[in-house]
């Protein structure tokens, strides 16, 4: 049906068993990963792992690598240090032997040719998606490639791969095919088959099991004209076909609660109110259920366990995240409280910007500096949403500038038609960041850099030119 291949290559397997011969013959490993839901679930999908194999372990989270946690690596004591959903741009700063890597970021173009010595005695693995040319944008995650390996250490490890299928979506795997493709196809089977994830189709709003009827329609996306954002309007359309908003317990109904003829009504409205083909298809596509949990917790759902996760990490409590997937529930106390901040902190940033008018722009990319105004860990959410409303400029890719610890932190998004057009964000933050002595990278829809402060102006002169260039004819 897709033209993604449903078989993994010989030399990804045969990789993959190297790899795994190195893990199996470690007596101590320590695993860094980073902090969003794709990070989260790779983590616990390598120490859960390396439980099951009897081997001593610790899991340590980071936000990104920095020159201190390559130091970090290379120093580490442990006979393997074991990357997940990071390290692949920063192959060629790491000089330790016993180091497996499994990542789906653009892999460190120097390191591929110098790549070898330590890699031909085996104790160097790197594993992406890259090099079997297979997108790691929308393929595979850190997850799925963490998972990968797990699943040839031990077969027995498919039970981890509903976490796979979290950590992909976590990362928008899903949004370009409105379903989960090429390698994530075959974890997503291997979820399915383990009893974990149930795929069923329809309208792919956030919070079918966790939304009041009236904003699951209200705050949808894709918007539908003359329903998203308009509240008279949504309940029009629920009154025209008597559909009520309170259930016979008096709660309030979620989209779950309804009828299959309600959903079908409603479904049907949705769609034919839908003109453009591209709305049409994200609006309709593939559901994953996590079957262990009730679908009407913010856990039932993938994409709302991957939320849930993202802002565990957010709020720099990773492990509250790592927790929950682990099946402690007093973690999802915690992480109530991280969501309810993270969503309050995204509105507030929202209209900080609008409010202060700070949106402006260059010949071939619009910008905004948020200075300390809006977390560093929210700034690229909220550069997409700015991105996607009508404030910016459609068609051209958005910057935006926040301070941290190590300088300032540029996040960009890039509307797909420029991705179509062969633009690609993590080469152009890449290479201006180098430029200006700052380091960066990332996807080709969504990357990131840290720049020295007071390069801001010479930075966005060089993406300014690098993006006109990537779009010249
Ligand atoms: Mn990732």
């Amino acid at each position: 049906m897709d033209d993604y291949s449903s078989e993994l290559p010989g030399k990804l397997l045969s990789d993959l068993r190297r790899a795994a011969y190195t893990v199996k013959g470690a007596e101590s490993v320590t695993v860094v990963t980073h902090i969003d839901a794709d990070g989260i679930t790779a983590g616990v999908i390598a120490a859960e792992t390396l439980r099951r194999l009897g081997i001593r372990h610790t899991l340590r989270f980071e936000r990104k690598i920095t020159e201190e946690t390559v130091a970090d690596i290379n120093a580490c004591t442990d006979d393997l240090v074991w990357i997940c959903d990071l390290g692949s741009a920063y192959m060629g700063q790491f000089v330790r032997s016993g180091l497996v890597v499994t990542d789906h970021h653009v892999p460190d173009p120097k390191w591929r040719s110098g790549q070898s010595m330590l890699e031909a005695f085996g104790t160097v693995h790197q594993l992406n998606p890259h090099m079997y040319r297979v997108s790691g944008s929308y393929e595979v995650s850190g997850a799925g490639m963490t998972y990968l390996l797990s699943k040839a250490i031990s077969p027995d490890n498919t039970d981890l791969a509903y976490l796979a299928v979290i950590g992909a979506i976590g990362d928008f795997q899903d949004t370009r095919e409105s379903k989960l493709v090429g390698w994530n196809r075959i974890i997503l089977d291997d979820a399915v088959k383990a009893g974990d994830i149930t795929v069923s189709n329809g309208i792919r709003y956030f919070g079918r099991g966790t939304r009041p009827i009236l904003q699951f329609l209200q705050y949808g996306e894709p918007a539908v004209d003359g329903l998203t954002g308009n509240v008279d309007a949504c309940m029009g359309l629920l009154q025209m076909y008597d559909i009520q908003m309170y259930g016979s317990d008096g709660k309030k109904r979620t989209w779950m609660d309804l009828t299959d003829v309600e959903r079908a009504i409603l479904t049907d409205e949705l769609m034919t109110r839908t003109v453009r083909e591209e709305d049409r298809k994200a609006l309709f596509g593939e559901l994953y259920s996590v079957t262990r949990y009730d679908p009407r917790s913010c856990l039932g759902d993938a994409k709302e366990f991957a939320t849930t996760l993202n802002s565990c990490g957010r709020y720099d409590d990773a492990e509250t995240g790592a927790r929950i997937c682990e099946g402690d529930m007093f973690a999802l106390e915690d992480a109530e409280s991280n969501r309810k901040d993270h969503r309050k902190n995204i509105s507030l940033a929202l209209a900080y910007v609008k409010e202060n008018k700070l949106l402006r722009r260059l010949n071939h990319i619009q910008y905004f500096d948020a200075g300390s105004a809006i977390r560093e860990t929210v700034v690229g959410i909220v550069a997409g949403m700015i991105l996607s409303s009508s404030d910016a400029v459609p068609d051209m890719p958005i910057l935006a500038f926040a301070d941290a610890d190590d300088g300032v932190k540029v996040s960009a998004r890039a509307p797909r038609s420029l991705i179509d057009r062969g633009l690609d964000l993590s080469r152009i933050m890449s290479s201006a960041a180098e430029s200006v002595g700052g380091m960066g990278g990332g996807h080709n829809v969504a990357a990131g850099a840290t720049i020295p402060e007071g390069k801001e102006k010479v930075f966005l002169e060089k993406v300014d030119e690098l993006v006109a260039a990537s779009l010249s004819p």
